[in-house]
C-alpha cells in the first residue's frame, strides 16, 4: 500500500521544460488545475501528499519521479542525464532528508533517472535509455543488493524511459505499449497491451485500489478494467506536452 507521495508543484518556468514531442507549449493556468487534479485523485486512494515549493529554476521538475527511487528501506537520489535536470536532485534530497536517514546516490560517470526504474516487489527492472546508461545501472544494483533488493537491466528504444512504455499493474499484471520489449523479459506477467495510438496511456499508475488512467485512452482504460481493476481517470494534457506522464508527477512510498 502507498502512503504517501511527494510531489512538486510546477512552477511558471514549467512551459519552457524539455519536450520532443511538438505539441506546443503547455498553459501554466492550465497545468496548474491538472496537477491539482492529480493530487485530489492521489487523495481519494488514501495518499498523504508532500508538496513542495514551485522552483523557478528548474522548468522540468514537478517531474519528480526522475530525481530519486525511493521504497521504505532506502531513498537513492538519482542522476539526471540533462544538464538543465541535474540539480533538481539536490532540492528533492532537502525533502529526502527529513524521511530518511540515509540517502544513496548515483555517481558520475553513471546517470539514472526514476522513470527508468520500475519495481516489482524486491525487483527492479532498469531501462537503459538515453537517460540511463550502464555504470547508472551498475550504481544502482550495488545500492539495492545492500537492502536485499534484485535488480536487472535492458535496453529501451525510441522511448523516453523504460516506464513510458511498461508500468505494472500489480498482481502480475503488466501494462506494455505493443511491441516496446521483447516478453521474455517478463514472462510471468500477463501482458495487457497498449496499440501505438494509445501509447500514452501505457504509463498508467497502480495506486492501492486503483489504476489512474490518462484521460482520452478508452480503449485501454477498458482493457485494464476487464482484467477486473478499477480506474480513475486524470487529465494531463499539459504534462504530456513536456513528454511527463501520470507516473513521473509524483514519487510514492
Ligand atoms: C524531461 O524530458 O525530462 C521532462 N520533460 C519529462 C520527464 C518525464 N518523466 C518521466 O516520465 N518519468
Amino acid at each position: 500500500m502507498f502512503e504517501i507521495a511527494f510531489v512538486r508543484k510546477p512552477g511558471k518556468s514549467l512551459v519552457n521544460g524539455i519536450s520532443e514531442s511538438n505539441q506546443g507549449q503547455p498553459d501554466y493556468e492550465k497545468a496548474l488545475k491538472q496537477h491539482e487534479e492529480y493530487k485530489t485523485t492521489l487523495r481519494k486512494c488514501g495518499l498523504k501528499i508532500i508538496e513542495l515549493e514551485p522552483d523557478e529554476q528548474f522548468p522540468d521538475s514537478t517531474f519528480v519521479e526522475d530525481t530519486a527511487v525511493i521504497t521504505r528501506d532506502m531513498a537513492i537520489l538519482a542522476n539526471p542525464a540533462p544538464s538543465s535536470r541535474k540539480d533538481e536532485v539536490l532540492r528533492i534530497s532537502q525533502e529526502l532528508k527529513k524521511h530518511w536517514n540515509i540517502l544513496e546516490s548515483i555517481k558520475e560517470p553513471g546517470k539514472l533517472e526514476g522513470g527508468d526504474v520500475m519495481q516489482i516487489d524486491m525487483h527492479f527492472y532498469v531501462g537503459i535509455s538515453e537517460r540511463t546508461n550502464e555504470e547508472g545501472a551498475r550504481q544502482f544494483d550495488a545500492i539495492v543488493r545492500k537492502y536485499g533488493y534484485t535488480s536487472s537491466s535492458m535496453k529501451i528504444n525510441n522511448l523516453l524511459h523504460l516506464k513510458t512504455g511498461v508500468n505494472y499493474l500489480g498482481d502480475k499484471y503488466l501494462l506494455m505499449k505493443n511491441n516496446f520489449l521483447k516478453e521474455e523479459h517478463f514472462e510471468r506477467f500477463n501482458i495487457i497491451n497498449v496499440s501505438e495510438k494509445e501509447a500514452y496511456a501505457a504509463n498508467s499508475l497502480r495506486i492501492n485500489e486503483y489504476v489512474f488512467v490518462p484521460d482520452g485512452y478508452p480503449e485501454t482504460k477498458e482493457k485494464i478494467e476487464k482484467e477486473g481493476f478499477k480506474t480513475m481517470v486524470v487529465n494531463l494534457s499539459e504534462f504530456k506536452k513536456l513528454d511527463g506522464g501520470l507516473s513521473c508527477l509524483s514519487l510514492r512510498v
